[in-house]
């Protein structure tokens, strides 16, 4: 073979590669495209799904944070408390926890433990519900989440008042899939 034709038959060899590698990439580029797309179309079309709303049980217990037994132990809550201090006629209690989260339809059951001194309510304003917790027992109140939203929950004792509030939250149904 002379160096003419050994040259022609490399050119020809290479073109038939390469032909042979454009092929089979377009071939595989083919089969990606369309695979993927089939997939996702029937995954949209199977996430359809129902929520079972559930009753969730919560134990809220009354704390106390700055009250009038705990000013021999602040030196400062003697201001706080007087009649021009900032918590004249006041004391700070809270909720523990302050928030109970719920998704729509689900019914909360809520018992309200009052180990202190003093009486409390748990009243969700905008659901029209109360339950008055008397010192060193126990409340019991039922709620059911109909619409999605934040509602706020409180101590309508007015000594009490604006400090001792929590929320109950209300997911959509959908957000629990
Ligand atoms: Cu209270």
């Amino acid at each position: 073979m002379d160096i003419g034709n050994d040259r022609i038959f490399r050119v020809t060899m290479l073109a038939m590669v390469v032909a042979l590698v454009v092929a089979l990439v377009f071939d595989g580029v083919g089969h990606r495209t369309t695979s993927p797309s089939r997939t996702v179309v029937t995954t949209v079309a199977s996430r359809s799904f129902t929520y079972k709303p559930r009753t969730k049980a919560f134990i809220v217990t009354t704390v106390p944070l700055l009250v009038h037994e705990q000013a021999g132990q602040f030196d400062y809550l003697a201001k706080d408390f007087s009649k021009r201090g900032v918590l004249a006629g006041k004391e700070v209690w809270g909720f523990s926890p302050s928030t109970l989260t719920l998704y729509q339809g689900d019914t909360a059951d809520i018992t309200i433990v009052n180990p202190s001194g003093d009486d409390h309510t748990f009243t969700v304003p905008d659901l029209n519900k109360s339950v008055y917790v008397k010192a060193l027992s126990t409340g019991h109140l039922v709620v059911t989440a109909i619409n999605p939203g934040v509602h706020s929950f409180e101590c309508a004792m007015e000594e009490h008042m604006p400090f001792m509030w929590g929320q109950l939250v209300v997911l959509p149904a959908s957000d629990a899939a």
